[in-house]
């Protein structure tokens, strides 16, 4: 037996212990450790029960992700755990399946095929393959909905949520939650259990008898609002369907079909290099290995706008004290008076205790002085986007934060270094450029200076992950990763206005490709006037007779700054819904005409090669200057910070996904038709086409500690 498997017995008892570091997943070896371990004890005369435990943290997270890309790719044959899961369910000794922490995918479908299931309180269960673009494959979608009937089932599988104990019990998943000392206590429920008949979850088919079509039709309308654009919660619909209308094996023949189907598709390598690149992130090659993160206790924040406040409730929601300043009594009330109405809003909906939402704001200090700063672990500053203002709060910060502490600017463009250089402490200063709004958004740019120690990088990618942020670090340049790339969107996206596009049909085109929204409507949420400051800002950085965008000026000048005013790109009635604008069209065609521009009609296509190539091939220049580590760190930037689907991957495993040659060719055409200026391909693209690899091979050798 692998040692993958443990079995001991204890009297009467045999306990097998799954112990495959770090998440128990079924690897090569764990199934058929498990069932020689089985096949053992029912030979075992001694033994009466079977229980199978799992080894530190969790029971089983379900199939090895890792294998599926070797099946992808030919190299593992394709899993078939069908015959081993019959095999414990067989067994004519019960087994009781043990589940502390979690029993996810593959995990839940080996504890459905045990006779009983035991729970540790805070246990959960789920079937979330649907979350990398799967299905459950080995027998989740016809053994759930025997236990915990179709509507859940359908929820379950298509969804991909996790339930707790509690539920999981109420629902007919689990029998028990076993309280105490957990393996004796499931040990006990196993000799309560020895000698009654073992019941097979395959065998319960009351739940999945005179299942009405429409609960089908419901799943499958919510899953094409929910699920934009994917496959896989369809699929896992269909397969829960097929145990109401075929027997289990016929069942589990649909469900391994539609799983297969699954599994070669794009959308489930896509979204497989999104879960290995959320957690690839955290790990920065290049730092030294043994610098560990210091504990953040106190926190500070300047500034109590919309990015402040928001940036303060993120830390009270991890338990951080937080001082937040500002430099007007009225600006703090009303900073403290969103603050507080966001947690409002979360109570109203049963989301958030009134007791969490007391002890959160008891956590926050507003102050207009900067008293207790010195306490502070960070300083996080949120003032708008002036460097001489921000250069000011550093100097000031410099004189009064106690050493070690971390000096953060919240700036979403400015230079780190500039910042920095009014300090005595460059390597404590670093960048942590929040969403907006802070609360909500998951992405945190980390942006580390030329001077920023291991130390406070380190501190400050912890520091995001306690406030349950994916932390991404960043390179010092205008815009760093994420803003630095969407100005080549936004770029395409208003030259498009000027060519002949018309606005709803930009939004519709990047939309249906899967963006959560439409570039132009984007800007409108986000306000015109942004973007309207940074130009004028930056008006002295442009090349002389390189082609910009000419319309969103006179919007702005016009006082349309998207939303807020009601006009932008579109106009808003008073609930913020769009409509046509047809001022703005007139405006754009006027504009066109009079600057020589050729209109003509662009079909959603270009549409969408226009403004998603721009991205990748300021992508390619981002790695090329260092600003991101890895094309998988703009990936994920772009899924949690810019609304880029996940199933698609992020921008750049998307080029390598439509295959870089083609890419190139198209930046080719574009270049010969809007100029070097706007269009040259990035060197490291034309290189990986000459070399024949693509973005996820440039990031190959790089992972980190
Ligand atoms: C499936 O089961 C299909 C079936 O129907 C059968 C078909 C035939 N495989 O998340 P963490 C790694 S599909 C391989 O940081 P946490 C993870 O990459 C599967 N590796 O820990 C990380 O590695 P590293 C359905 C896995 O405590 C390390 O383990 N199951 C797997 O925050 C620690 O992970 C799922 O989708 C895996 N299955 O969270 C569950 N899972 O240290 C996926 C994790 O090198 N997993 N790793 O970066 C999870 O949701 C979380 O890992 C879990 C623990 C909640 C379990």
């Amino acid at each position: 037996m692998a040692e993958l498997v443990r079995l001991t017995k204890r009297d009467d008892v045999a306990l097998i212990t799954i112990d495959n570091p770090p998440v128990n997943a079924l690897s090569p070896g764990v199934p058929e450790g498990i069932e020689a371990a089985v096949k053992q004890a029912v030979a075992d005369g001694q033994v009466r029960a079977i229980v199978i435990v799992g080894a530190g943290s969790t029971f089983i997270a379900g199939a090895d992700i890792r294998e599926f890309g070797k099946i992808v790719s030919g190299e593992r044959p394709r899993l078939t755990l069908l015959p081993f899961l019959l095999a414990i369910e067989d067994s004519p000794k019960p087994v009781v399946m043990a589940i502390h922490g979690q029993a996810f995918g593959g995990g839940l479908e080996v504890a459905m095929a045990g006779h009983y299931r035991v729970l540790a309180p805070k246990a959960q269960v789920g079937q979330p393959e649907v979350k990398l673009g799967i299905i459950p494959g080995a027998g989740g979608t016809q053994r759930l909905p025997r236990l915990a009937g179709v509507v859940k089932a359908l929820e379950m599988c298509a969804v991909g949520d996790p339930v707790k104990a509690q539920d999981a019990v109420g629902l007919g998943i689990a029998d028990k939650i076993v309280e105490g000392d957990f393996v004796e206590g499931s040990i006990a429920f196993a000799r309560e259990v020895a000698g009654k008949p073992a019941p097979k979850t395959r065998e319960r088919n009351a739940k999945v008898q005179g299942v009405l079509p429409t609960v089908f039709e419901a799943a499958r309308e919510r899953a094409r609002k929910q699920a934009r654009g994917l496959r896989a919660p369809l699929a896992a619909i269909d397969a829960v369907e097929a145990a109401t209308k075929f027997d289990f094996f016929a069942g589990c023949e649909e469900e391994a079909r539609l799983f297969n189907e699954c599994l070669f598709s794009t959308e489930a390598q896509a979204m497989i290099h999104v879960f290995f690149g959320k957690r690839a992130v955290a790990k920065i090659p290049g730092l030294p290995k043994d610098v560990k993160p210091s504990e953040i206790r106190r926190a500070a924040v300047i500034g109590a706008g919309t990015m402040g406040g928001g940036i303060a409730m993120n830390h009270a929601n991890a338990g951080i004290p937080v001082i937040v300043k500002e430099t007007k009594q009225e600006a703090l009330d009303r900073g403290l008076g969103i603050v507080r109405g966001n947690y409002a809003k979360t109570v109203a909906k049963g989301k958030l205790s009134q007791e969490a939402m007391d002890q959160r704001m008891a956590l926050l200090t507003p102050q207009l002085t900067y008293d207790g700063f010195e306490q502070a672990d960070i300083i996080v500053e949120a003032v708008f986007e002036n460097l001489s203002l921000k250069k000011q709060i550093f100097g000031e910060l410099d004189k009064i934060a106690r050493p070690g502490a971390i000096l953060a600017t919240n700036t979403s463009t400015l230079d780190i270094d500039e910042i920095a250089s009014v300090t005595c402490r460059p390597s404590m200063v670093l960048g942590t450029h929040f969403f907006s709004p802070a609360n909500v958004m998951k992405l945190l740019e980390v942006v580390r200076g030329k001077a920023t120690s291991p130390e406070a990088i380190v501190t400050a990618m912890a520091l995001g992950k306690r406030l349950g942020k994916v932390a991404v670090l960043a390179g010092n340049c205008h815009g760093f990763i994420g803003n630095r790339m969407v100005a080549p969107y936004f770029r395409e996206a208003q030259f498009l206005l000027e060519e002949g596009a018309t606005v709803e049909a930009v939004n519709q085109a990047l939309y249906e490709f899967g963006m959560a929204m439409g570039p132009l409507a984007v800007e409108d949420l986000a306000g015109l006037d942004i973007g309207w400051a940074i130009r004028q800002e930056r008006a002295a950085y442009l090349k002389p007779r390189v082609r910009v965008p000419l319309v969103a000026d006179k919007l702005c000048e016009q006082g349309r700054f998207g939303q807020k005013t009601g006009r932008g790109w579109s106009k808003y009635d008073e609930n913020r819904k769009p409509a046509p604008d047809p001022e703005t069209a007139a405006l754009i065609e006027t504009t066109a005409r009079a600057a020589g521009i050729e209109r003509c009609e662009i079909s959603s296509e270009e549409i969408v090669e226009r403004c998603v190539y721009a991205l990748v091939n300021e992508g390619a220049r981002v790695l090329e200057d260092g600003i991101a580590l890895r094309a998988v760190d703009i990936d994920i930037t772009y899924i949690y910070g810019y609304g880029f689907p996940a199933w698609r991957g992020g921008p750049m495993f998307y080029a390598d996904t439509v295959g870089l040659p083609k890419v190139l060719a198209r930046i080719e055409e574009f270049k010969k038709k809007h100029g070097k200026d706007l269009w040259e391909p990035a060197a490291l693209l034309r290189q990986l086409v000459a070399d024949g690899k693509t973005f996820k091979d440039f990031d190959k050798g790089k992972d980190g500690r």
